[in-house]
């Protein structure tokens, strides 16, 4: 095509080939290098990857962007037109996709033979709009343009089965074993994606499962003549791979949702086990040659699968083939909440997967066995303990089920760690307590510091060097500079810089103004009740009221500029109502001249990994203010605190390992300790006693239920504040008064700017251990014990 017909698409499009093309030969040495070496690997089941966009991240890796953007430019093409066009994969939620594809980056960096397993859902997280202030949802069509970033491979699709029974037949040896007749079966076809190591001549591989009908299936029904039936049967299959559940942390129980998560993990087991392992590879050595990591309970279907396939396809006994299942398979918790973990009816399982269901019982039978064996006449703790709930309906506790097969265990801060083994999951941790470990999660130095912040990367190259992207707790080397007043001046600028990249983001982007003067104050993760973007309502309604009121002198208010960022579950009506609200308190505020421009609320739609990389690096202040004991970790929290941002927050997930790092001084502490939040819980806590007790509250919220911010409706956002005062089952009201005083030392500290660049430096030069490399290398010495294999890329050419 010619160049000046040629869109900027084409053009994108034209730079990401040539870009993949010159990973495609580190790609095949690093695939023929573990064909030849065969040594342990990682397998990381996860239903969700989150990848955000690929082309800088793989311009990154390659050190090819100075010569792209050169070679562009003698064409008349500018490198950051060509970026802007991406369109992300927003294959996750939200912490636990974007984890995944932190890990992978990292597992790449750090040359560990692995391989991501996932679902390539056409439709990834829905785009969100604003109407009238209220969250719609439009269907995120991502792969309209193409996606140059993935390789399908038809030719290597397998085969999933799903419905039909059991039967009972006896073997050779006249036992009697259990034999599965499918109802009907779909295919998965694999498309590849390659996942670069930063600079080291490592790709590994990111397979994403799509299905597809079966073409017996297909012919079938053409030969029967009916066409319409076979083209309904084709999108009865594609529907699998169809679409993103948009549901984090309250998994609905829908039959699609476990047929995609039986259909990716049966796909990869098959892949790995007959595409990836060498033909007549002797399964019994499974163990030395991988670990499939469960990223939640979404892949630990996996587990009666593998038995499965050991028990009925190979032929293996009961004891054998558990005893190589208990060894490749170990499980992540994400979690703290109860309505988060996931049970699947077994009237479902029963008819979807019948002969896994039948695994189930009986691993669960064994399981019991051995409780009660542990601990005599204790059937309680064996009911407790059982991998099947009988109210309010049969059901399978995949944690549970996860928990007791799984090799290791293991939480995501060291909190939640603690509080696994404490409570969600504490009869296993008393019988098994050598299974249960601790990961701290981390997050990838290379796109949220290096590529989401070039001003402060350069920064930090020139002081220490540039091996921090690689080794990130080298950033301490900057912590003498946090006295350098050269230094701390430089720093503050490239933060202004980021400001006004932010700005300029937010200008194209959605219109929005925002006043790089201000202090950049985010809050930017999920809606969710627990993670209490109410506490941060109540405290910008309160300053409002209180400037309104006169009780507050505008001049005295510091400028800020709260930035909000959160999409609602769309079944999710509190959190849907919180958007809303938090859009009628930004419309009003902005737009009332008694502020002077002094508070501004910004709330941009759609909040993904391509705005985070721009917003994080303009912020002052990281908004982590969860109830303490509801947040397992939190990975936004360690994003910010590495580009310099200061935290408000509780003693919550990785808040806590944050503050200890980063030093008291430099983190504002607030609101009740998990165990004084027990404690509030179990004595009978009545949220309407704070509001009695503490007047700006009570103006807070009479305000809002005032119809203030609802032109006067003042029914509008009842339901939210009878909710708060009714139950506040995430202890907004209790924590309101410490959330407020803390907020009140953020102004104070702000107000002296190298005070406050002295922290943020402090922040950066204190966090390195958040990096994903380091959870690796934990994951590595404490559950998967493989070993690096380096590439040699001396022989490559360019
Ligand atoms: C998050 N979980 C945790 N879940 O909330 C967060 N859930 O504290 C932690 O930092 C992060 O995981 C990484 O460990 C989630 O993001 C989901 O997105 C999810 C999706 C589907 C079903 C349930």
């Amino acid at each position: 095509m010619d160049l000046l017909q040629a869109s900027v698409n084409d053009k994108y499009l034209a730079l990401a080939r040539t870009v993949r093309h010159y990973l495609m030969t580190r790609w095949l040495e690093t695939e023929r290098r573990q064909t030849e070496l065969q040594s342990k690997a990682v397998a990381y089941l996860s239903a969700e990857f989150l990848l955000g966009r690929q082309l800088d991240n793989s311009l990154l890796a390659t050190d090819l962007e100075e010569i792209a953007a050169e070679s562009l430019q003698g064409l008349g093409i500018e490198l950051d037109e060509l970026r802007t066009v991406e369109v992300e994969p927003g294959l996750g939620n939200g912490g636990l996709g974007r984890l995944a594809a932190c890990f992978i980056d990292s597992l790449a960096t750090l040359d560990v033979p692995s391989i991501g397993y996932g679902i390539r859902y056409e439709y990834g997280i829905f785009k969100q709009t604003f109407v009238d202030g209220r969250q719609v949802e439009q269907p995120d069509n991502w792969l309209e343009l193409g996606s140059p970033w993935e390789f399908p491979h038809p030719e290597a699709a397998v085969t999933v089965n799903f419905g039909g029974h059991t039967e009972k037949t006896a073997d050779d040896d006249g036992r009697e074993v259990s034999r599965w007749v499918p109802g009907w079966s779909v295919e998965g076809v694999p498309y590849n994606y390659m996942v670069p190591g930063y600079q080291n001549g490592r790709v590994n591989t990111l397979r994403l499962w799509s299905a597809r009908a079966t073409k017996a299936f297909d012919l079938q029904i053409f030969n029967a003549g009916d066409y319409t039936e076979a083209v309904r049967a084709q999108t009865f299959a594609e529907n699998i791979s169809k679409v993103l559940y948009p549901e984090d942390s309250t998994p609905q129980g829908k039959e699609l949702r476990l047929q995609q998560q039986y259909f990716f993990v049966a796909c990869s087991l098959r892949n790995f086990i007959e595409d990836v392992l060498p033909a007549g590879y002797d399964l019994h050595k499974l163990p030395e040659r991988i670990t499939f990591q469960l990223n939640d309970t979404h892949p630990v279907i996996a587990i009666p699968e593998l038995m499965r396939i050991l028990i009925d396809e190979r032929g293996w006994n009961w004891d054998e083939a558990w005893d190589v299942t208990n060894q490749v398979f170990a499980y992540t918790c994400h979690t703290l909440l109860p309505e988060a973990l996931e049970v699947w009816p077994t009237s479902l399982l029963e008819k979807l997967l019948p002969r896994h269901l039948e695994i189930i019982y009986r691993i669960n039978k064994d399981f019991l066995a051995r409780v009660r064996e542990t601990y005599p006449g204790d059937e309680m703790r064996a009911r407790h303990m059982s991998i099947i709930a009988e109210s309010p309906e049969r059901a399978v506790r995949m944690a549970y089920l996860a928990t007791v097969t799984g090799s290791k265990v293991n939480g995501v801060a060291a909190l939640h760690s603690q509080l696994l083994r404490d409570k969600v999951l504490k009869d296993f941790s008393d019988m098994e307590p050598e299974k249960f470990t601790n990961v701290t999660n981390g997050v990838t130095p290379r796109r949220f510091v290096r590529l989401a912040n070039p001003g402060l990367s350069g920064l930090i190259t020139e002081a220490i060097g540039d091996g921090w992207v690689t080794d990130l707790d080298r950033l301490s080397e900057l912590e003498p500079l946090a006295d350098d007043s050269g230094f701390l001046s430089r720093f503050r600028e490239v933060k202004a810089a980021n400001k006004a990249r932010f700005a300029d983001v937010m200008e194209a982007r959605d219109g929005i103004r925002v006043d790089t003067g201000t202090m950049v104050d985010a809050m930017v993760k999920r809606l969710h009740e627990y993670k209490r973007q109410m506490l941060k309502v109540l405290h910008i309604v309160s300053l409002y009221e209180q400037v309104k009121s006169g009780a507050l002198p505008i001049e005295k208010v510091t400028p800020r500029t709260f930035v909000f960022g959160a999409k609602a579950a769309p079944g999710y009506r509190m959190a849907k109502e919180i958007i809303a609200l938090i859009n009628a308190v930004g419309r009003t505020v902005n737009d009332d001249p008694a502020m002077q421009g002094r508070l501004t609320i910004v709330f941009p739609p759609n909040y993904n990994v391509t705005l985070a990389e721009k917003l994080i690096p303009a912020a002052d202040l990281s908004e982590q203010i969860s109830v303490a004991g509801k947040e397992a970790s939190g990975t936004g929290n360690m994003k910010f605190a590495l580009n310099g941002a200061l935290t408000i927050g509780t003693d919550d997930g990785a808040n806590v390992e944050i503050r200890e790092l980063v030093g008291d001084e430099n983190f504002f502490l607030f609101g009740m300790s998990e165990p004084e939040v027990e404690r509030v819980v179990s004595a009978g806590y009545e949220p309407a006693s704070f509001y009695d007790k503490n007047a700006a509250l009570r103006r807070a919220l009479d305000l809002i239920a005032s119809g203030a911010f609802s032109d006067g409706r003042r029914g509008e956002f009842e339901p939210i504040v009878a909710n708060l005062l009714e139950q506040d089952r995430f202890l907004v009201l209790a924590d309101f008064q410490s959330y407020m005083d803390a907020q009140a030392r953020v102004d104070t500290a702000y107000a002296d700017q190298d005070a406050w660049t002295r922290s943020a430096v402090l922040n950066v030069a204190r966090t390195g251990f958040f990096s994903s490399d380091r959870s690796m290398r934990d994951y590595l010495d404490r559950i998967w014990h493989a070993e690096p294999v380096s590439i040699d890329v001396s022989s490559m050419q360019g």
